[in-house]
């Protein structure tokens, strides 16, 4: 059992694909631990995008994040990391699997859908950021 954190994006919350997006996780057999709905502002984006701040992209990636209500939440069930990445599909909705979150619903690489940690330390991580209580 292990856990992970994933972000139903902006443009999806904006979308009304909240229900879709969670229905997909569940069906899949993974658990809600926790789940949020949350504006948040440029400085929690530059905390969760550590590693994409200075790049060229990021500037509207970070404004796209801070434009409006997203739902952070926390998923469990066996090899959660790697099972959640694989629903989502490929970053870049053109190139995902048929069947996946951001093909079926994603427009561009930004505007994807959703987010997911990418391995189990980064999962701690962003756990820790989003539900320090947790
Ligand atoms: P993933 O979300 O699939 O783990 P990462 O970690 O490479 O992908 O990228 C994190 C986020 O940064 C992506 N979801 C996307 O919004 C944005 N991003 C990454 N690469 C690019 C790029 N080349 N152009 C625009 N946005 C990008």
């Amino acid at each position: 059992m292990s856990r992970t954190f994933v972000i139903i994006k902006p443009d999806a919350v904006a979308a009304g694909l909240a229900g879709e997006v969670l229905r997909t996780y569940e069906q899949a057999g993974l658990t809600i631990e926790a789940m949020e709905l949350r504006t948040i502002d440029g400085a929690f984006s530059d905390q969760h995008y550590a590693e994409h701040v200075g790049r060229e992209y990021y500037p509207t990636l970070r404004e796209f994040m801070t434009s409006g209500p997203l739902i952070a939440l926390v998923l469990s069930g066996d090899d959660a990391v790697a099972r959640v990445r694989a629903l989502n599909g490929a970053t870049d909705p053109a190139k995902a699997d048929e069947g996946t979150l951001r093909q079926r619903f994603g427009t561009t690489v930004q505007r994807n859908t959703v987010h997911a940690s990418d391995a189990d330390e980064t999962a701690t991580r962003e756990i820790a950021l989003w539900f320090p209580g947790l």
